[in-house]
């Protein structure tokens, strides 16, 4: 339908009435179309994000990447429609992956009539780097309103470390909008509590609150007092009675803004599926189209022309034109203004904002990395990466991170000084202490990352499984995250099962774009985060020992730089014509070292490939692949105090794995290397019966 046509027959020409209804009615056709996806968020809360987008927002939807912007964060990402019809009315405009401005829309009218179908800009769910000017991927409920806890970190410590006299620099809110399964979720009550503890006074949560969900009434599983947990956190918690009410909506924002020292929670009540005779407050309204018959009722309802489809009125476009467009573009030019002024006078720190935009590195980002002298009784992987970690925070300014109350054991405490704590009242600190909150902390390095920092978060391997979602997130969202992981395999023998992990690195193996790293010995440790450092859009699991590990002599075997290419041939076969081939990780490779040694003096040609990466050897070319593991030769043991599950890939089935095909046990490392075959001795033997010599 044409527009003219369409308004003689709009019951209202009240501009915010009719933006709100472009919004529900966009939302509707596109889920009709589509015939799946959820109406009825978007109905009810077509008038919050309005708001929060026309009358609040410091966002430019000319440059949806400018560092000062403030951030919306949809963590009820089932309502996506509701961010894919506020990108496509503020025109905003699209990024490329190297953060170009092509002057492309985000989210086309024809990306919303294709709402769910392939290579449409307007998905089932918001997706970070797939459209521009979302900010994060939600739809894992919970995830979102986490998340956002880090961006608000972010700003805090951009503000901290970045703005000077004069200069504000940073300055921007993070908002965040979440429905009654974001709040079930436990992720988000981590990361509220430690919202409140940091004192996130830029931190706004906006609580849909519908009492549905898709199984009914929240009666059936979810009575609490949301408001008074909210304000036992600490947080300052206002209610909206009337989500329809965008003056009151307005107010409360407004509250938010002035309110020093703690987050906000809005409480807005709310009517899913608003408008709707016959589906509105059921969760019919939740997670299917209404119906044909229901939309023309609906938009009856609305004083929308009922057979009009994806109509957006006259006025529409330059009404958020002239809302958050003009603002967007003011306060945008003014920061730009006061950002040459600060280049001017801060050169260096503006340098500094300017490489983290682009994720590029300060040059001299990895002098001082230390060499580890060879030493048979060695070092722990975590203590060679607690030295790197040390030199790294020092010599790129935004690197920063925390452990999940694991600090002095994960040893990735920053104690060099002036590294501090990052707190409430001193926000320019680099090391953050994410309490025992690991898939928050999950998912607020995440929200770091997406804000621009560098962050790395840690934990014993064993409770990787705590933050799983945040890792595949991390990698869905091509996140360069660093996770770090010490205890990773049964070095924690007394311990017992509970804290030995099996299948950890085999699952995470399984993640599409995560690269896992377990390196053999300190200087490959080393290699390592010199490879972590510079990817830019892939995230990593790092895992180290608790236990040391010999630092092997480099003069006699390969250098460690290697490990650059995930596999590598450290310790070669007499004459290069290898027999049998044992690959190895982490513990593992000076295992697979000493073996080797004792079988070249029985005469055996063995040939030792340290195998940090799965990952980074895939991505080398075949030919390379092929030097390290000859196609020739079948004779491979792989070995690995893990999962056996995988490994055949690399050994084929004339192979062996000497792994894990159980949990492990309680006792001290020594009878548990005995026990489950990880001895020389062991090795040998299999070398052996492989070859036909047992
Ligand atoms: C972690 C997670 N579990 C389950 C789901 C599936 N799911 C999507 S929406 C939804 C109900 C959410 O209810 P609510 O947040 O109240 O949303 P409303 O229906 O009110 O929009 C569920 C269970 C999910 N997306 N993420
Ligand atoms: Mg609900």
């Amino acid at each position: 339908m044409c527009a003219t046509t369409a308004k003689s027959i709009l019951s209202s020409t009240d501009p915010d009435e009719l933006c709100v209804n472009t919004i529900r009615t966009l939302s509707i056709d596109a889920v009709q179309a589509a015939k799946s996806g959820h109406p009825g968020t978007p109905m009810a809360l077509a008038p919050l994000v309005y708001t929060i987008w026309n009358r609040v927002m410091n966002f430019d939807p000319s440059d949806p990447i400018w560092p000062n912007r403030d951030r919306f964060v949809l963590s009820n990402g089932h309502a996506s429609m509701l961010l894919w019809s506020v990108l496509h009315l503020t025109q905003t405009k699209a990024v490329n992956a190297e953060y170009e401005r092509l002057g492309q829309a985000s989210v086309t009218l024809e990306d919303i009539r294709r709402f769910r179908q392939l290579d449409s800009k307007a998905p089932g769910h918001p997706e970070y780097h797939w459209v521009s000017g979302v900010e994060a991927t939600t739809g894992p409920l919970g995830h979102g309103v986490a998340t956002s806890v880090g961006m608000a970190i972010a700003q805090k410590w951009l503000a901290a470390r970045y703005n000077r006299a004069g200069f504000e620099i940073f300055n921007y809110r993070v908002f965040a909008v979440c429905g009654d399964g974001c709040l079930m979720e436990g992720v988000a009550s981590e990361a509220a509590s430690l919202a409140a503890h940091l004192g996130l006074d830029n931190l706004c949560w906006v609580y849909d609150n519908n009492h549905i969900t898709i199984e009914g009434s929240t009666k059936i599983a979810f009575t609490e007092d949301v408001e008074g947990r909210f304000l036992a956190y600490g947080w300052n918690v206002l209610r909206v009675g009337n989500a329809n009410d965008i003056d009151r909506i307005e107010h409360a924002l407004n509250v938010f803004h002035k309110e020093k020292g703690r987050p906000t929670f809005i409480v807005l009540d709310s009517h899913i599926g608003y408008g709707s005779p016959n589906k509105q407050d059921t969760s019919a309204a939740h997670g299917e189209p209404l119906g044909e018959e229901e939309v023309r009722l609906t938009k009856r309802a609305y004083g929308w022309p009922e057979d009009a489809q994806f109509l957006v009125p006259d006025g529409v476009y330059n009404h958020f034109a002239a809302g958050i467009g003009a603002r967007g573009a003011k306060v945008h030019a003014a920061w730009n203004r006061l950002f040459a002024d600060y280049v001017a006078t801060y050169p260096e720190l503006a340098a500094e904002i300017d490489m983290m935009q682009r994720r590029d590195l300060p040059a001299g980002w990895d002098h001082n990395l230390p060499v580890f002298p060879t030493d048979p009784k060695g070092v722990a992987g975590r203590d060679a990466s607690g030295k790197v970690l040390n030199v790294l925070a020092q010599n790129i300014p935004w690197f920063l991170g925390g452990s999940g109350d694991l600090g002095p054991s994960n040893k990735t405490t920053l104690t060099y000084q002036g590294a501090g704590d990052f707190q409430a009242e001193t926000p320019n600190g680099k090391n953050l202490h994410f309490g025992i909150r690991e898939h928050a902390m999950g998912t607020i390095t995440n929200g770091l990352a997406l804000s621009k920092l560098r962050p790395f978060c840690a934990t014993f391997f064993i409770f990787s499984d705590f933050l799983r979602p945040a890792i595949r997130l991390a990698s869905l969202m091509e996140l360069p995250s660093i996770f770090v992981f010490s205890h990773d395999a049964m070095g924690d023998g007394e311990d017992g099962p509970t804290h030995q992990p099996v299948e950890h690195l085999a699952s995470l193996r399984a993640i599409p774009g995560l690269i896992t790293l377990r390196p053999g010995d300190a200087n490959e440790v080393v290699e390592a985060y010199r490879f972590v450092l510079q990817l830019r859009h892939q995230p990593v699991v790092l895992t180290l020992s608790r236990q040391p590990l010999p630092t092997l002599d480099r003069t006699k075997y390969a250098p460690a730089s290697g490990l650059a290419k995930g596999a590598y041939i450290l310790a070669e076969a007499p004459g290069g014509d290898p027999q049998v081939i044992l690959i190895a990780s982490g513990s593992e490779v000076s295992l697979a070292v000493g073996a080797h040694e004792k079988l070249v003096a029985e005469g055996i040609r063995s040939r030792v490939v340290s195998m940090a990466s799965w990952e980074i050897f895939e991505q080398q070319l075949q030919e390379y692949r092929d030097s390290v593991l000859p196609p020739k030769v079948a004779a491979r043991i792989a070995i690995e105090q893990a999962s056996t599950f995988g490994w055949e890939r690399y050994v084929g089935t004339a192979g062996r794995v000497i792994g894990m095909r159980t949990f492990g046990a309680s006792a001290p490392l020594k009878e548990l290397q005995r026990k489950f075959g990880f001895e020389p001795e062991q090795v040998i033997a299999t070398v052996k019966q492989l070859l036909g010599r047992a």
